[in-house]
Protein backbone atom coordinates (compact mmCIF):
# COMPACT_ATOMS: atom_id res chain seq x y z
CA UNK A 1 0.00 0.00 0.00
CA UNK A 2 1.25 3.55 -0.83
CA UNK A 3 2.73 5.30 2.31
CA UNK A 4 1.42 8.79 2.33
CA UNK A 5 3.87 11.04 1.02
CA UNK A 6 2.15 14.30 0.91
CA UNK A 7 2.56 17.24 2.07
CA UNK A 8 6.19 16.69 1.45
CA UNK A 9 8.44 18.43 4.07
CA UNK A 10 10.14 21.58 2.32
CA UNK A 11 13.60 20.64 0.71
CA UNK A 12 16.52 22.00 1.21
CA UNK A 13 17.67 24.99 -1.21
CA UNK A 14 21.00 24.21 -3.37
CA UNK A 15 23.64 26.01 -4.13
CA UNK A 16 22.96 27.61 -7.55
CA UNK A 17 26.17 25.68 -9.35
CA UNK A 18 28.29 23.08 -7.31
CA UNK A 19 31.32 21.30 -8.65
CA UNK A 20 32.11 17.83 -9.01
CA UNK A 21 32.36 16.10 -5.67
CA UNK A 22 33.75 12.95 -4.64
CA UNK A 23 31.91 9.46 -4.09
CA UNK A 24 32.67 6.17 -2.90
CA UNK A 25 31.75 2.79 -4.49
CA UNK A 26 33.81 0.20 -2.74
CA UNK A 27 36.38 2.14 -1.33
CA UNK A 28 37.33 4.32 -4.74
CA UNK A 29 36.56 7.83 -4.87
CA UNK A 30 34.86 8.65 -8.29
CA UNK A 31 33.90 12.27 -8.90
CA UNK A 32 29.91 12.79 -9.80
CA UNK A 33 29.04 16.19 -11.52
CA UNK A 34 25.76 17.17 -9.73
CA UNK A 35 25.61 20.39 -11.81
CA UNK A 36 27.58 22.20 -14.54
CA UNK A 37 27.66 25.43 -15.44
CA UNK A 38 30.83 25.52 -17.85
CA UNK A 39 29.30 27.50 -20.84
CA UNK A 40 29.05 31.37 -20.54
CA UNK A 41 25.93 32.19 -19.23
CA UNK A 42 25.37 28.58 -18.32
CA UNK A 43 25.06 30.04 -14.18
CA UNK A 44 22.78 32.58 -15.24
CA UNK A 45 20.48 30.47 -16.42
CA UNK A 46 21.40 27.90 -13.47
CA UNK A 47 20.47 30.41 -11.06
CA UNK A 48 17.17 31.40 -12.96
CA UNK A 49 15.44 28.05 -12.68
CA UNK A 50 16.40 28.09 -9.53
CA UNK A 51 16.09 31.46 -8.38
CA UNK A 52 12.00 31.28 -7.49
CA UNK A 53 11.95 28.33 -5.61
CA UNK A 54 15.10 30.08 -3.16
CA UNK A 55 12.69 33.08 -2.98
CA UNK A 56 9.73 31.03 -2.22
CA UNK A 57 12.55 28.86 0.40
CA UNK A 58 13.38 32.47 2.09
CA UNK A 59 9.58 33.52 2.81
CA UNK A 60 7.09 30.81 2.58
CA UNK A 61 3.62 32.16 4.19
CA UNK A 62 1.57 34.62 2.65
CA UNK A 63 0.87 37.62 5.50
CA UNK A 64 -2.62 37.59 5.20
CA UNK A 65 -4.85 39.90 7.58
CA UNK A 66 -7.41 38.32 9.31
CA UNK A 67 -10.15 39.95 7.10
CA UNK A 68 -8.29 37.56 4.46
CA UNK A 69 -7.33 34.61 6.60
CA UNK A 70 -10.60 34.78 7.10
CA UNK A 71 -12.05 35.15 3.98
CA UNK A 72 -9.51 32.45 2.54
CA UNK A 73 -11.08 29.85 5.12
CA UNK A 74 -14.75 30.75 4.12
CA UNK A 75 -14.05 30.07 0.49
CA UNK A 76 -12.20 26.66 1.14
CA UNK A 77 -15.52 25.80 3.72
CA UNK A 78 -17.90 26.95 0.80
CA UNK A 79 -16.10 24.35 -1.49
CA UNK A 80 -16.09 21.59 0.87
CA UNK A 81 -19.67 21.69 1.84
CA UNK A 82 -20.92 22.42 -1.85
CA UNK A 83 -18.93 19.16 -2.84
CA UNK A 84 -20.71 17.42 -0.08
CA UNK A 85 -23.70 17.90 -0.91
CA UNK A 86 -22.96 17.53 -4.78
CA UNK A 87 -21.93 14.12 -3.62
CA UNK A 88 -24.83 13.44 -1.98
CA UNK A 89 -27.39 14.74 -4.86
CA UNK A 90 -24.61 12.29 -7.06
CA UNK A 91 -26.13 9.34 -4.65
CA UNK A 92 -30.31 10.17 -5.06
CA UNK A 93 -29.60 10.23 -8.65
CA UNK A 94 -29.88 13.71 -9.20
CA UNK A 95 -26.50 14.00 -11.10
CA UNK A 96 -25.61 12.10 -14.00
CA UNK A 97 -22.30 11.34 -15.20
CA UNK A 98 -19.09 11.52 -14.19
CA UNK A 99 -18.31 13.83 -10.81
CA UNK A 100 -15.66 14.53 -9.63
CA UNK A 101 -14.93 15.82 -6.20
CA UNK A 102 -12.21 18.04 -5.12
CA UNK A 103 -12.37 17.70 -0.99
CA UNK A 104 -9.07 18.26 0.65
CA UNK A 105 -7.16 19.91 -2.77
CA UNK A 106 -9.25 23.16 -1.47
CA UNK A 107 -6.05 25.47 -0.57
CA UNK A 108 -4.86 24.94 -3.98
CA UNK A 109 -7.85 26.71 -5.47
CA UNK A 110 -8.27 29.09 -3.27
CA UNK A 111 -4.37 30.24 -3.07
CA UNK A 112 -3.32 30.59 -6.01
CA UNK A 113 -7.21 32.42 -7.06
CA UNK A 114 -7.06 34.90 -4.84
CA UNK A 115 -3.85 36.02 -6.43
CA UNK A 116 -4.95 36.37 -9.48
CA UNK A 117 -7.46 39.06 -11.14
CA UNK A 118 -10.52 37.76 -11.46
CA UNK A 119 -12.39 38.36 -14.93
CA UNK A 120 -8.92 39.27 -15.78
CA UNK A 121 -6.37 36.22 -15.86
CA UNK A 122 -7.70 33.61 -17.27
CA UNK A 123 -8.04 29.81 -15.30
CA UNK A 124 -8.58 26.23 -17.38
CA UNK A 125 -8.59 22.88 -15.15
CA UNK A 126 -9.17 19.45 -16.21
CA UNK A 127 -12.80 17.60 -14.73
CA UNK A 128 -12.35 18.30 -11.23
CA UNK A 129 -13.30 21.80 -11.62
CA UNK A 130 -16.07 23.15 -9.18
CA UNK A 131 -13.71 24.24 -6.63
CA UNK A 132 -11.75 26.29 -9.03
CA UNK A 133 -14.92 28.04 -10.21
CA UNK A 134 -16.13 28.70 -6.45
CA UNK A 135 -13.18 30.32 -5.74
CA UNK A 136 -13.22 32.37 -9.27
CA UNK A 137 -16.63 33.77 -7.39
CA UNK A 138 -18.98 31.97 -9.67
CA UNK A 139 -22.68 31.45 -8.12
CA UNK A 140 -22.89 28.72 -6.81
CA UNK A 141 -26.25 28.18 -7.54
CA UNK A 142 -25.49 28.19 -11.29
CA UNK A 143 -22.50 25.63 -10.59
CA UNK A 144 -25.29 23.04 -8.92
CA UNK A 145 -28.02 23.95 -11.68
CA UNK A 146 -25.15 22.87 -14.25
CA UNK A 147 -24.34 19.69 -11.95
CA UNK A 148 -28.08 18.15 -12.28
CA UNK A 149 -28.57 19.28 -15.77
CA UNK A 150 -30.68 22.37 -15.72
CA UNK A 151 -31.32 25.25 -17.87
CA UNK A 152 -30.11 27.93 -15.27
CA UNK A 153 -26.57 25.77 -15.21
CA UNK A 154 -23.44 28.21 -16.10
CA UNK A 155 -23.37 25.66 -19.50
CA UNK A 156 -27.25 25.80 -19.96
CA UNK A 157 -27.18 22.17 -18.11
CA UNK A 158 -25.30 20.69 -21.48
CA UNK A 159 -21.79 20.90 -20.19
CA UNK A 160 -22.60 18.92 -16.48
CA UNK A 161 -19.96 18.36 -14.03
CA UNK A 162 -16.68 17.90 -16.20
CA UNK A 163 -17.57 20.68 -19.06
CA UNK A 164 -18.84 24.05 -17.54
CA UNK A 165 -17.26 27.03 -18.88
CA UNK A 166 -17.64 30.95 -18.21
CA UNK A 167 -15.76 33.50 -20.58
CA UNK A 168 -17.51 36.03 -18.43
CA UNK A 169 -15.32 35.10 -14.91
CA UNK A 170 -12.32 34.31 -17.89
CA UNK A 171 -12.63 30.26 -16.45
CA UNK A 172 -12.31 27.89 -19.67
CA UNK A 173 -13.41 24.76 -18.52
CA UNK A 174 -13.63 21.99 -17.12
CA UNK A 175 -12.09 19.70 -19.82
CA UNK A 176 -12.62 15.70 -19.80
CA UNK A 177 -9.49 15.08 -21.88
CA UNK A 178 -6.51 14.41 -19.38
CA UNK A 179 -4.06 16.78 -20.10
CA UNK A 180 -5.88 18.86 -23.40
CA UNK A 181 -6.35 21.93 -21.18
CA UNK A 182 -2.59 22.23 -20.85
CA UNK A 183 -2.07 23.19 -25.09
CA UNK A 184 -5.30 24.97 -24.68
CA UNK A 185 -4.17 26.98 -21.87
CA UNK A 186 -0.99 27.86 -23.76
CA UNK A 187 -3.48 29.38 -26.25
CA UNK A 188 -4.96 31.61 -23.98
CA UNK A 189 -1.95 32.84 -22.55
CA UNK A 190 -0.41 33.27 -26.44
CA UNK A 191 -3.68 35.60 -26.50
CA UNK A 192 -2.89 38.11 -23.01
CA UNK A 193 0.36 38.15 -24.69
CA UNK A 194 -0.98 39.03 -28.37
CA UNK A 195 -3.61 41.68 -27.29
CA UNK A 196 -0.95 42.53 -24.37
CA UNK A 197 -3.51 43.16 -21.86
CA UNK A 198 -1.21 42.17 -19.02
CA UNK A 199 -3.40 38.76 -18.18
CA UNK A 200 -1.48 35.13 -17.19
CA UNK A 201 -3.04 32.04 -17.72
CA UNK A 202 -3.28 29.43 -14.94
CA UNK A 203 -3.81 25.98 -16.22
CA UNK A 204 -3.63 23.59 -13.38
CA UNK A 205 -3.56 19.56 -14.17
CA UNK A 206 -3.08 16.80 -12.51
CA UNK A 207 0.50 14.58 -11.72
CA UNK A 208 -1.38 11.64 -14.43
CA UNK A 209 -1.83 14.52 -16.98
CA UNK A 210 1.63 15.45 -16.10
CA UNK A 211 3.09 12.34 -17.74
CA UNK A 212 1.19 13.18 -21.30
CA UNK A 213 3.30 14.38 -23.93
CA UNK A 214 1.58 17.37 -25.24
CA UNK A 215 2.51 19.18 -21.67
CA UNK A 216 6.17 18.73 -22.84
CA UNK A 217 5.22 20.14 -26.31
CA UNK A 218 3.77 23.18 -24.63
CA UNK A 219 6.58 23.76 -22.25
CA UNK A 220 8.31 24.39 -25.10
CA UNK A 221 6.02 26.41 -26.89
CA UNK A 222 5.59 28.68 -23.63
CA UNK A 223 8.81 28.95 -22.74
CA UNK A 224 10.15 29.88 -26.35
CA UNK A 225 7.77 32.21 -26.61
CA UNK A 226 7.67 33.88 -23.18
CA UNK A 227 4.33 32.74 -22.63
CA UNK A 228 2.23 34.70 -19.66
CA UNK A 229 1.18 31.04 -18.16
CA UNK A 230 1.59 29.44 -15.04
CA UNK A 231 1.40 25.65 -14.99
CA UNK A 232 -0.12 23.74 -11.53
CA UNK A 233 0.85 20.37 -11.06
CA UNK A 234 -2.14 19.90 -8.71
CA UNK A 235 0.06 16.58 -7.13
CA UNK A 236 -3.02 14.71 -5.18
CA UNK A 237 -0.79 11.56 -4.83
CA UNK A 238 -2.79 9.39 -7.66
CA UNK A 239 -4.12 9.53 -11.31
CA UNK A 240 -7.32 7.32 -11.07
CA UNK A 241 -6.05 3.94 -8.68
CA UNK A 242 -2.03 4.95 -9.71
CA UNK A 243 -0.01 6.23 -7.12
CA UNK A 244 2.75 8.44 -8.26
CA UNK A 245 5.51 6.33 -7.66
CA UNK A 246 4.02 3.08 -9.82
CA UNK A 247 3.43 6.17 -12.86
CA UNK A 248 5.74 8.67 -12.77
CA UNK A 249 9.50 8.15 -13.12
CA UNK A 250 10.28 11.68 -11.91
CA UNK A 251 7.76 12.51 -8.63
CA UNK A 252 9.29 15.96 -8.46
CA UNK A 253 7.05 17.36 -11.00
CA UNK A 254 8.49 21.07 -9.68
CA UNK A 255 11.63 19.70 -11.86
CA UNK A 256 9.71 18.87 -14.85
CA UNK A 257 10.17 22.00 -16.50
CA UNK A 258 13.92 22.18 -16.50
CA UNK A 259 14.43 20.71 -19.85
CA UNK A 260 12.63 23.69 -21.33
CA UNK A 261 14.50 26.43 -18.53
CA UNK A 262 10.77 26.89 -16.86
CA UNK A 263 11.74 27.64 -13.13
CA UNK A 264 10.21 25.71 -10.95
CA UNK A 265 8.32 25.67 -7.44
CA UNK A 266 7.68 22.69 -4.93
CA UNK A 267 4.59 23.82 -2.57
CA UNK A 268 2.97 22.68 0.45
CA UNK A 269 -0.56 22.35 -1.17
CA UNK A 270 -2.18 22.24 2.10
CA UNK A 271 -1.08 25.56 3.03
CA UNK A 272 -3.53 28.36 1.96
CA UNK A 273 -1.17 30.95 3.04
CA UNK A 274 2.24 28.86 1.20
CA UNK A 275 0.40 28.25 -2.11
CA UNK A 276 -0.77 32.20 -1.97
CA UNK A 277 3.10 33.21 -1.47
CA UNK A 278 3.79 30.93 -3.79
CA UNK A 279 1.65 31.95 -6.48
CA UNK A 280 2.53 35.49 -5.61
CA UNK A 281 6.42 35.01 -6.68
CA UNK A 282 5.47 33.02 -9.45
CA UNK A 283 2.94 35.70 -10.82
CA UNK A 284 5.56 38.40 -10.28
CA UNK A 285 7.87 36.85 -12.42
CA UNK A 286 5.42 36.03 -15.29
CA UNK A 287 3.65 40.01 -15.30
CA UNK A 288 7.73 40.81 -15.90
CA UNK A 289 7.52 39.09 -18.92
CA UNK A 290 10.08 36.02 -17.75
CA UNK A 291 7.83 33.45 -19.51
CA UNK A 292 6.16 30.15 -17.80
CA UNK A 293 6.42 28.89 -14.24
CA UNK A 294 6.01 25.83 -12.89
CA UNK A 295 4.05 25.10 -9.34
CA UNK A 296 4.00 21.80 -7.98
CA UNK A 297 1.32 21.61 -5.37
CA UNK A 298 1.28 18.59 -3.16
CA UNK A 299 -1.97 17.92 -1.91
CA UNK A 300 -4.15 14.80 -1.45
CA UNK A 301 -7.84 14.10 -2.78
CA UNK A 302 -9.79 12.71 0.97
CA UNK A 303 -12.61 11.00 -2.04
CA UNK A 304 -12.08 8.70 -4.44
CA UNK A 305 -11.04 9.48 -8.59
CA UNK A 306 -14.88 10.26 -9.28
CA UNK A 307 -17.94 9.01 -7.45
CA UNK A 308 -18.05 5.25 -8.69
CA UNK A 309 -14.34 4.77 -7.29
CA UNK A 310 -14.77 2.90 -4.28
CA UNK A 311 -10.98 4.15 -3.64
CA UNK A 312 -9.45 0.46 -2.85
CA UNK A 313 -5.64 1.12 -3.75
CA UNK A 314 -5.29 2.95 -0.54
CA UNK A 315 -5.77 2.33 3.39
CA UNK A 316 -8.28 4.04 5.65
CA UNK A 317 -5.50 5.03 7.62
CA UNK A 318 -3.81 6.55 5.12
CA UNK A 319 -6.73 8.61 4.32
CA UNK A 320 -7.74 9.26 8.06
CA UNK A 321 -4.02 10.56 8.50
CA UNK A 322 -4.61 13.16 5.81
CA UNK A 323 -7.93 14.45 7.30
CA UNK A 324 -6.35 14.55 10.92
CA UNK A 325 -2.76 16.27 10.26
CA UNK A 326 -2.85 18.18 7.18
CA UNK A 327 -6.12 19.30 6.33
CA UNK A 328 -6.19 22.60 4.57
CA UNK A 329 -9.88 23.73 6.30
CA UNK A 330 -8.50 22.88 9.77
CA UNK A 331 -5.36 24.08 9.57
CA UNK A 332 -6.63 27.26 8.88
CA UNK A 333 -9.03 27.32 11.51
CA UNK A 334 -6.44 26.85 13.88
CA UNK A 335 -4.84 29.89 12.92
CA UNK A 336 -7.29 32.32 12.89
CA UNK A 337 -8.23 30.85 16.59
CA UNK A 338 -4.36 31.73 17.49
CA UNK A 339 -4.69 35.20 16.42
CA UNK A 340 -7.79 35.42 18.29
CA UNK A 341 -11.16 34.90 16.14
CA UNK A 342 -13.34 33.75 17.81
CA UNK A 343 -15.27 30.39 17.48
CA UNK A 344 -18.56 32.35 17.15
CA UNK A 345 -17.49 33.94 14.46
CA UNK A 346 -16.24 30.87 12.40
CA UNK A 347 -19.03 28.76 13.77
CA UNK A 348 -21.42 31.87 11.98
CA UNK A 349 -19.47 31.78 8.62
CA UNK A 350 -20.20 27.63 8.53
CA UNK A 351 -23.81 28.16 9.18
CA UNK A 352 -23.68 30.84 6.43
CA UNK A 353 -22.02 28.23 3.85
CA UNK A 354 -24.63 25.93 4.88
CA UNK A 355 -27.38 27.66 3.66
CA UNK A 356 -25.66 29.62 0.67
CA UNK A 357 -25.26 25.39 -0.01
CA UNK A 358 -28.80 24.60 0.40
CA UNK A 359 -30.02 27.19 -1.52
CA UNK A 360 -27.81 26.22 -4.02
CA UNK A 361 -29.16 22.99 -3.74
CA UNK A 362 -32.88 23.85 -3.58
CA UNK A 363 -32.48 25.79 -6.90
CA UNK A 364 -30.98 23.44 -8.79
CA UNK A 365 -33.34 21.15 -8.10
CA UNK A 366 -36.22 23.35 -8.73
CA UNK A 367 -35.21 24.82 -12.01
CA UNK A 368 -36.53 23.35 -15.08
CA UNK A 369 -34.23 21.01 -17.65
CA UNK A 370 -32.64 22.69 -21.13
CA UNK A 371 -35.69 23.00 -23.67
CA UNK A 372 -35.35 20.63 -26.43
CA UNK A 373 -34.10 23.54 -29.15
CA UNK A 374 -30.83 24.08 -26.52
CA UNK A 375 -29.47 21.20 -28.28
CA UNK A 376 -28.78 23.04 -31.38
CA UNK A 377 -27.63 26.06 -29.64
CA UNK A 378 -23.80 26.59 -28.72
CA UNK A 379 -22.87 23.95 -31.01
CA UNK A 380 -19.98 26.07 -32.79
CA UNK A 381 -17.35 28.27 -31.80
CA UNK A 382 -18.14 31.66 -31.90
CA UNK A 383 -15.58 34.60 -31.12
CA UNK A 384 -14.14 35.60 -27.13
C1 LIG B 1 -6.49 11.32 -22.75
C2 LIG B 1 -7.18 10.60 -21.62
N1 LIG B 1 -6.66 9.43 -21.18
C3 LIG B 1 -7.25 8.78 -20.15
C4 LIG B 1 -8.39 9.29 -19.57
C5 LIG B 1 -9.03 8.56 -18.39
N2 LIG B 1 -8.71 9.25 -17.16
C6 LIG B 1 -9.58 10.11 -16.60
S1 LIG B 1 -8.97 10.82 -15.24
C7 LIG B 1 -7.53 9.99 -15.35
C8 LIG B 1 -6.45 10.18 -14.29
C9 LIG B 1 -5.83 11.54 -14.30
O1 LIG B 1 -5.20 11.76 -13.07
P1 LIG B 1 -4.54 13.13 -12.68
O2 LIG B 1 -4.04 13.83 -13.89
O3 LIG B 1 -3.55 12.86 -11.61
O4 LIG B 1 -5.71 14.02 -12.10
P2 LIG B 1 -6.65 13.83 -10.83
O5 LIG B 1 -7.80 12.98 -11.26
O6 LIG B 1 -5.85 13.22 -9.76
O7 LIG B 1 -7.14 15.18 -10.48
C10 LIG B 1 -7.53 9.15 -16.45
C11 LIG B 1 -6.41 8.29 -16.83
C12 LIG B 1 -8.91 10.49 -20.08
N3 LIG B 1 -9.99 11.07 -19.58
N4 LIG B 1 -8.27 11.15 -21.09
Amino acid sequence: MAKPARPRAPRAAKPAATKASPATTGGAAIPVIVETATIAGEEDAVFALRSLQQAHANNRRYDASDAELLHFYEQMVLIRRFEERAGQLYGLGLIGGFCHLYIGQEAVAVGVQSALKAGHDSVITGYRDHGHMLAYGIDPRLIMAELTGRAAGISRGKGGSMHMFSTDHKFFGGHGIVGAQVPLGAGLAFGHKYRDDGGVCVAYFGDGAANQGQVYETFNMAALWKLPILFVVENNGYAMGTAVKRGSAETHFYRRGTGFRIPGMDVNGMDVLEVRQATEVALDFIRAGNGPVLMELNTYRYRGHSMSDPAKYRSREEVQDMRDNHDPIEAARQELLKRGVTEERMKDIDKKIRQVVAEAADFAENSPEPAMPELYTDVLVGTY
